[in-house]
């Protein structure tokens, strides 16, 4: 299909054009699917997949587990989503995880999963995930896979160039993607330009226990921060956030945002930054932000409202911030394995442009600089070019690397993923996607160290690939064979939600490190109980505790009476076996949150506040043995 456009309205109209017309005929087209791709996904009963795959849910706010190649589906990790299957939000323990500064938000939109990192390569102990409604970062632990830590990011709207992570995991990066004023003020919306700003939050990790705790943030000029990447090994020090909006527009009608020819990709010197931090720079800025920790010890999670922040003024810091001149609002912004190559995908234009992290140096320390906005230099493009890539597709957004000099671009508008030559820049290979992809995803191709079998392309429209299932489908994703010149797309599979962007790893990092049991005699959650015998019913004026344990397949106490109308009844239920993935679930009549799921070792509280006279059951809801069905109790409710 040719396409050929005289202006920006002209690519608007393309990119409905594309995604309309797609194939909708019922006939799928582009099924590469021989005898020998079925063997490359193939993963035999009993056998196990190669990688793991992390996909953000998008608006499920959660986090899936894939395998690869066979691309089966193995967890959703609830993060900043109540979740029924597990009570994940409904229980006692875990609604202080969903906690803000504006209340209990028990949903959002999850973008950007990044793994943690030792000397740039993934080192498996955490990932973390960006909310980009309400501004959190979560972060999860990789041996329970469990989600153990939230922080909200204060100052920040949009929380979309986030969660990007330095190469030891020093800092989770998170930037706004809207400019707003700060402090959050009653002003005229026309009046944005000149009085809004972007925060850029620089959230430390402590490298034992993975505490996240805002360090500064930078107060920038108030255009909008799309997306960022780190830089490594010799940009190590440095991240780069693009922006687009740079004319400061209030409404984003693309006459008023897409004016300026070039916008920028900010180039900011952290380490020069948390120097001047830590030698007593910045200022203190009254700020309303949760903390929400999950002990994995308790087992309970703890919300803390944080008062201030330390921000940042970038003209206080010479030398630290830069803008390198990058065409047509760019959109993903990658660093290659090198860090020499910092790759700014122009959503309106044709081609990539490639700056040079060496020439950017040079130009900083030869002072050629090209005016300023805002006080910050710019430097000239032309400095700063390393190359241009000549793709020939449209839309261009995210790009990675299989660690062999080659990069891989996703077009949205041309469906398409074109593999290309680091320093060349020749265009190497180019396969269609179905339909108008998103993100793309290499395993550790974000990383100093990429492990370049397959890419994983991120769809946003699913069409006729799978059977119908009415007007909504599911997102799709497809893999691609790359360990050869030419990519090769080997399989479909479904994705739930919308994966923006994904983060992948070895299996043999990963799979050794999995916890598979919490142990019993290491619990120390206020309501445990260590062994049935200390079960028991407890009144504390119109409240009632019940102390329960499980095992196959009984709860004890199981017949409870002494409850009245009014009460507000706490179930306290510690799972007592002993055997791993021998989950015990409960569920009460007429109880307004969900069943709770309890693994092996872990206490789960649930409330239940009875409103009506009787004898009332509840049972066990996860099949957990022959009698899982004789898995049952009464509490009988009197009046009050
Ligand atoms: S993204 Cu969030 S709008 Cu290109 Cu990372 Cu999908
Ligand atoms: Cu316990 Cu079913």
């Amino acid at each position: 299909m040719k396409i050929y456009y005289s202006s920006v309205l002209a690519l608007f109209s393309a990119v409905i054009f594309l995604t309309s017309c797609g194939n909708n005929n019922g006939k799928s087209s582009g099924g590469a699917l021989n005898s020998s791709n079925a063997e490359k996904v193939y993963v035999a009963p009993g056998e196990q997949d190669e990688f793991y795959a992390f996909m953000s849910g998008g608006y499920s706010g959660n986090l899936t587990v894939y395998g690869l190649p066979s691309g089966r589906m193995f967890k959703e990790i609830p993060v900043f989503s109540q979740f029924p299957t597990s009570g994940y939000g409904y229980s006692e323990e875990t609604k202080p995880m969903l906690e803000t500064s504006h209340g209990f938000i028990p949903w959002d939109d999850s973008h950007h999963p990044d793994i943690s990192q030792t000397n740039g390569e993934l080192d498996g102990r955490w990932i973390f995930i960006n909310g980009n409604n309400t501004p959190r970062i979560a972060r999860i632990s990789l041996t329970t896979f469990e989600t153990v830590e939230i922080i909200e990011v204060p100052n920040s709207a949009g929380n979309h160039s986030s969660s990007f992570i330095t190469e030891n995991t020093e800092y989770v990066v998170a930037g706004t993607r809207f400019s707003v004023p700060i402090p959050q003020r009653d002003m005229p919306i026309k009046d944005y330009k000149g009085n809004f700003k972007g925060a850029l939050s620089f959230i430390s990790v402590d490298p034992e226990s993975g505490h996240m705790d805002i360090k500064f943030q930078l107060m920038m000029p108030g255009f909008d921060y799309d997306l960022s990447h780190p830089g490594r090994d010799k940009s190590h020090g440095w991240f780069f956030f693009t922006t687009y909006n740079t004319e400061e527009a209030n409404s984003l009608l693309e006459v008023n945002a897409s004016q300026n020819d070039k916008d920028f990709i900010a180039a900011v010197n952290w380490k020069k930054i948390e120097e001047y931090v830590n030698n007593g720079g910045g200022t203190k800025m009254p700020a309303n932000y949760a903390h929400n920790l999950y002990d994995e010890d308790t087992h309970m999670g703890t919300t803390t409202m944080k008062k201030e922040v330390l921000t940042v003024d970038p003209l206080k810091v010479p030398g630290a911030v830069f803008f390198l001149p990058t065409p047509k609002s760019p959109h993903g912004c990658d660093v290659d394995p090198t860090g020499e190559y910092i790759i700014g995908n122009g959503k309106l234009s044709a081609d990539l442009t490639v700056h040079s992290f060496t020439k950017m140096i040079d130009a900083i320390e030869n002072k050629k600089f090209d005016g300023e906005a805002y006080g910050i230099p710019i430097l000239k493009f032309e400095d700063v070019l390393a190359g241009t890539v000549k793709s020939g597709g449209l839309g261009p957004l995210h790009t990675e690397f299989d660690g062999k000099g080659n990069a891989y671009t996703t077009f949205f508008i041309s469906s398409e993923v074109v593999k290309w030559k680091l320093g060349s820049w020749e265009v190497i290979d180019r396969k269609p996607t179905f339909y108008s992809v998103g993100h793309l995803m290499i395993p550790g191709g974000n990383s100093r160290k990429p492990f370049g079998k397959y890419v994983v392309a991120l769809n946003k429209i699913t069409k006729d690939r799978y059977l119908p299932t009415g007007p909504e489908m599911e997102h799709s994703a497809q893999l691609y064979d790359i360990s050869g010149e030419k990519m090769e797309l080997i399989y479909d599979f479904p994705t739930h939600g919308e994966p923006h962007y994904a983060a992948g790893i070895p299996a043999s990092i990963l799979a050794p490190k999995s916890q598979k049991i919490y142990r019993l005699d290491e619990n120390k959650h206020p309501y445990a109980v260590l062994s049935p015998d200390q079960a028991r019913v407890e009144r504390k004026g119109n409240e009632v505790h019940i102390y329960m344990s499980t095992i196959r397949s009984h709860f004890t106490p199981d017949n409870i009476e002494g409850v009245k109308v009014g009460d507000k009844v706490y179930f306290h239920i510690t799972n007592h076996e002993q055997d791993f993935d021998v989950p015990h679930g409960f569920a009460m009549i007429g109880q307004n949150s969900s069943e709770l799921l309890v693994m092996p070792g872990q206490t789960k509280t649930s409330i239940w506040e009875p409103k009506q006279v009787g004898v009332w059951p509840f049972y066990c809801t996860d099949f957990c043995s022959a009698l899982h069905q004789e898995m049952q109790g009464y509490v009988r409710v009197s009046p009050a």
